[in-house]
């Protein structure tokens, strides 16, 4: 099983102390950026691009593409921010990926700004892992010590600050331009787009956004070349790519594998699903993407097949869940939790996931009238793409999905509490 595996941002995880600068050095670390300083940045775009290395924050937008959108022309100075404000429900990849191989991020940082043109580059993390951005500043100590940021690096002519930057604990600053207003420090709230940020972005100047797993595997690219990254994975998502695997599995985890690989793959390897139990229903990529059922368990996971199954590949967060779990419960988990995080801006979000939550919870409680199921879809209609970021739709992706494979467990909620039909102890998780 275990050569399904494809460690090459986990593969110095295990090692001592692998978070230190020597550690990283001794295994080859910012050999990439030796070779990528000695290349025009525009074939630095080029690579990233034709290796087709696609976003790993959730859209899965082509990483080189987005690179090459900031206009060359614009006299403003351009920026780099790293989205590191992992706070999607079971997504838990970037903050290992910082605590473990944080070099991995900065020498990934330093490359891509060589080939944007930018002279100050940002990490935001997120704010209520403090343990995360200590690490993260000590690595970036070293790096400046070590000559890979400041002025001249690697007497190569490149200039670049580099800013640790955290947030305040709001998963609405994951979302870009939120990010970016938290960023100028102000209250953080999507903006509308376009313009997009690689046009108009931090103080109103070109930017380009990109997750912590994105950018971290832009050293591997330039080391190994595209043909190396096409290799793995499927026909149109292609590479290697860590799966957050959690639930009702017995050895739960990160697992970098390539594009493509299945969840029954995943889950044998994360030592099956707890003894005695079975799937019922899980996430591609955490709670924002609708879900999926036991069918779907030998689809390839990449981009294509989970939106042909309905769904995203989003995060990759495989939240995994048994049949002792009621789809009630957990929607209405999952929906309290977007009423909490919606940020207020936009009407159809803020009062929307508040009667969301009024509804699921009566059908909890079996106390569902005839309609609420009818009611839910309407209110989610109306929700879905009728804001200025992808909180809402997350929030009802959800509800839609579960009444969509689960119908009969909300009609029954018309008569019968949901802790009589999936009482508690039976369940690992509620
Ligand atoms: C320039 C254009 N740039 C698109 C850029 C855009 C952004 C990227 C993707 O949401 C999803 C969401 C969550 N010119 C452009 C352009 N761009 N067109 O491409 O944009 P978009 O709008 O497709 O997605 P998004 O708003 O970035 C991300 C899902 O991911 N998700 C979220 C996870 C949350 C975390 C977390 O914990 N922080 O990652 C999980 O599945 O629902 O659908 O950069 O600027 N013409």
């Amino acid at each position: 099983m275990t050569d399904l595996l494809t460690p090459v941002l986990s593969a110095n995880w295990a090692d001592d102390r692998p978070w230190r600068i020597n550690n990283y050095e001794r295994r080859g670390g910012y050999d990439a950026l030796r070779k990528a300083l000695d290349m025009q940045p525009d074939d630095v775009i080029a690579l990233v691009k034709d290796a087709n290395l696609r976003g790993r924050g959730g859209a899965g937008f082509p990483t080189g593409m987005k690179w090459s959108f900031v206009p060359k022309d614009n006299p403003n100075p351009k920026y780099l921010v790293v989205n590191a404000d992992e706070s999607e429900p079971g997504t838990c990849k970037d903050i290992p990926l910082m605590m473990a191989s944080p070099h991995t991020l900065v020498e990934g940082i330093i490359i891509a700004s060589h080939a944007i043109g930018v002279s100050h580059a940002f990490i935001y993390v997120r704010g209520e892992v403090l343990h995360v951005a200590r690490r993260l500043q000590q690595a970036v100590r070293e790096a400046y010590s070590a000559g890979y940021l400041g002025r001249n690096i690697l007497g190569k002519g490149l200039d670049l600050e580099l800013t640790v930057h955290s947030g305040a604990g709001a998963y609405i600053c994951g979302e870009e331009t939120a990010l970016l207003d938290s960023l100028e420090g102000r209250r953080g709230q999507p903006r509308l787009r376009p313009p997009f940020p690689a046009v108009a972005g931090l103080y109103a100047s070109p930017t380009v956004v990109n997750n912590v797993e994105s950018i971290a595997s832009v050293p591997s690219i330039v080391a190994n070349g595209k043909e190396w990254f096409q290799s793995m994975g499927t026909e149109k998502s292609k590479g290697f790519t860590l799966y957050s695997l959690s639930g009702h599995v017995k050895k739960p985890g990160q697992f970098e594998a390539p594009m493509g690989i299945t969840l029954r793959e995943l889950i044998d390897l994360g030592g099956g699903m707890r003894d005695g139990h079975k799937l019922k229903f899980w996430t591609p990529g955490g709670s924002s993407t609708p879900l999926l059922t036991a069918e779907h368990m030998d689809m390839p996971l990449d981009y294509e097949a989970t939106a042909a199954a309905g769904s995203m590949l989003g995060t990759k967060a495989l939240q995994c869940f048994d049949e002792t779990t009621s789809v009630v419960r957990s929607t209405l988990r999952f929906v309290e939790f977007y009423k909490h995080e919606s940020c207020g801006k936009c009407t159809p979000c803020r009062e929307g996931t508040w009667w969301l939550v009024q509804i699921l919870m009566r059908i909890e409680r079996g106390e569902g009238v005839e309609g609420d199921i009818e009611k839910l879809l309407d209110l989610s209609e109306n929700i879905g793409g009728r804001s200025f970021c992808a909180l809402a739709d997350g929030a009802v992706a959800t509800v839609t999905s579960a009444i969509k494979h689960f119908r009969s467990e909300f009609e029954a909620g018309y008569t019968t509490p949901a802790w009589e039909l999936f009482p508690y102890e039976k369940s690992a998780l509620f």
